[in-house]
């Protein structure tokens, strides 16, 4: 069967090819010297639905947003700061020494406009992630890319798809964020608006967008991606928006989840697949064996605004899909989360320490923090290195906060005061008045951020940091 070869599929192509030149018969020392690549911030204009609007990108010399490696190679990076302001890049979901994390004054200082950073570092593990920055609130303004990276030893059967969703706004996020502040102590508008008893007490989508984008485009004019009839595509859904959660569905067919934030989960075949600020999912897609157009769409959580890609044989006929769904998406809940066992679980082992962090603060007025305080205001979390460590999240809010630790993979392990072998994961998704327990390996010392991957509850203060030294 002719396998169509894809834009990414070449990309993929060309790091291989570099990577056996690199390393043919020499010693793997060779493959560590191979040049590092140019990762250059910079800005470019993009249509939004035929207005023009000025937002960030990270791109190769060549174009590519982002980068597509293997797990044989270091990471080694250029980073090149082109876009006239400070920024720094974390690399999200990757494990680096902590001063190589791109959190700007925790890390290492923000890139001024002009100036080059170096990185080079070991990968841990194959899988879906990205890279977004961690300065201000640059991130809204889609200064952020895919990071994937592949298994050599894996079977390549699949035609690889990447979908990276946005929220986007022609206001700048300082509009948003002053907009959010400045509603302290008006009447919630977002709440109530007719979803549901769940929406009479729970807040959702606390900024009403101007778009929501997929591969930057909106529903009016998607990408159409070409696959092959009866092929199989690996479809790596990355939610980079700054403050929204999606759900995803195909328009009726069925995908098999195999991976959330890049870890391997034991498959799960579902038709809708819930997708938390800054959690990526990676589904499987047998396609029909004729003609089919398969759409890819992302619904908001809670509304009916949806973005998308459409999967098409050739010859198929392209359906011009609304941008709004039929009906409203539900909310995110821990139902989706409770099913995933990973597929490779922490080894088992009692906490040698249990850490408590209550989620805090409100809509009105706009201030969030966890254990009641904001950022700068905190004491950060201790652990040891070499301990495995429990941490206790009870969101004491309306709102669902999704939760990132820097520089650590962890294990989803209880929902409430449930147990189970949940996902491994780096992001995961607390509920409004409920308790998510996850664990994880205090092996890689440094100082390390933990915070709400909502970017406005984040700019709000909910943030604080995990910091052990060496033993
Ligand atoms: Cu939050």
């Amino acid at each position: 069967m002719p396998h169509p070869i894809s834009r990414r599929d070449l990309l993929t192509l060309t790091a291989a090819g570099a990577l056996g030149a690199a390393a043919g018969g020499a010693p793997p020392a060779a493959a560590a010297a191979a040049a590092p690549v140019v990762l250059t911030v910079g800005r470019r204009t993009l249509e939004v639905d035929g207005r023009a609007a000025s937002v960030f990108a990270i791109r190769q010399p060549d174009g590519q947003q982002g980068l597509v490696t293997s797990i044989a190679t270091p990471f080694r990076v250029d980073l090149r700061n082109d876009c006239g302001e400070p920024t720094l890049i974390h690399w999200h979901g990757l494990t680096p020494p902590s001063r190589q994390d791109g959190v700007p004054g925790l890390s290492a200082p923000a890139l001024p406009p002009g100036a080059s950073a170096s990185y080079d570092f070991p990968l841990a593990f194959s899988g879906t992630l990205w890279m977004h920055s961690h300065q201000g609130l640059q991130e809204q303004s889609l200064m952020s890319a895919p990071l994937i990276i592949h298994d050599a030893a894996a079977p390549r059967d699949e035609q690889e798809v990447v979908l990276m969703l946005h929220d986007f706004a022609f206001r700048s996020p300082q509009e948003i964020f002053a907009g959010l502040r400045g509603k302290a102590g008006m009447p919630n508008d977002d709440s109530g608006g007719g979803g549901g008893r769940m929406m009479m007490t729970m807040d959702l989508n606390d900024v009403a967008f101007d778009a929501f984008l997929a591969n930057d485009r909106t529903l009016a004019d998607p990408e159409v991606v070409r696959v092959a009839p009866g092929g199989r595509v690996r479809l790596r859904i990355i939610n980079a928006a700054a403050a929204s959660g999606f759900s995803i569905t195909l328009g009726g067919m069925r995908a098999t989840l195999v991976a959330v934030d890049g870890h391997p989960v034991q498959p799960m075949t579902g038709s809708r697949f819930p997708l938390a600020m800054a959690q990526r999912l990676d589904l499987l897609i047998d396609l029909p064996r004729g003609r089919a157009a398969v759409p890819v769409l992302a619904v908001l959580e809670g509304a009916r605004e949806q973005t998308g890609i459409i999967l098409a044989t050739a010859g198929a006929r392209v359906e011009k899909r609304a941008a709004q769904a039929a009906t409203a998406a539900p909310p995110l809940d821990f139902a989706a989360e409770a099913a995933l066992r990973a597929a490779r679980p922490l080894a088992p082992r009692a906490p040698d320490r249990v850490l408590r962090v209550d989620l805090t603060g409100s809509m009105h007025p706009y201030v969030w923090s966890l254990n009641g305080r904001t950022y700068g205001q905190d004491t950060g979390l201790k652990v040891s290195q070499g301990e495995r460590v429990e941490l206790v999240m009870t969101n004491r809010t309306m709102m669902s906060h999704p939760m990132h630790l820097h520089g650590h993979v962890f294990q989803v392990v209880a929902g409430n005061d449930k147990r189970f072998s949940g996902a491994i994961r780096d992001t995961v998704l607390v509920p409004p008045m409920m308790s998510v327990t996850v664990a994880f390996d205090a092996d890689n010392p440094g100082r390390w951020a933990f915070h709400c991957h909502n970017l406005y509850h984040m700019h709000a203060g909910m943030m604080t940091t995990l910091d052990y030294s060496a033993a």
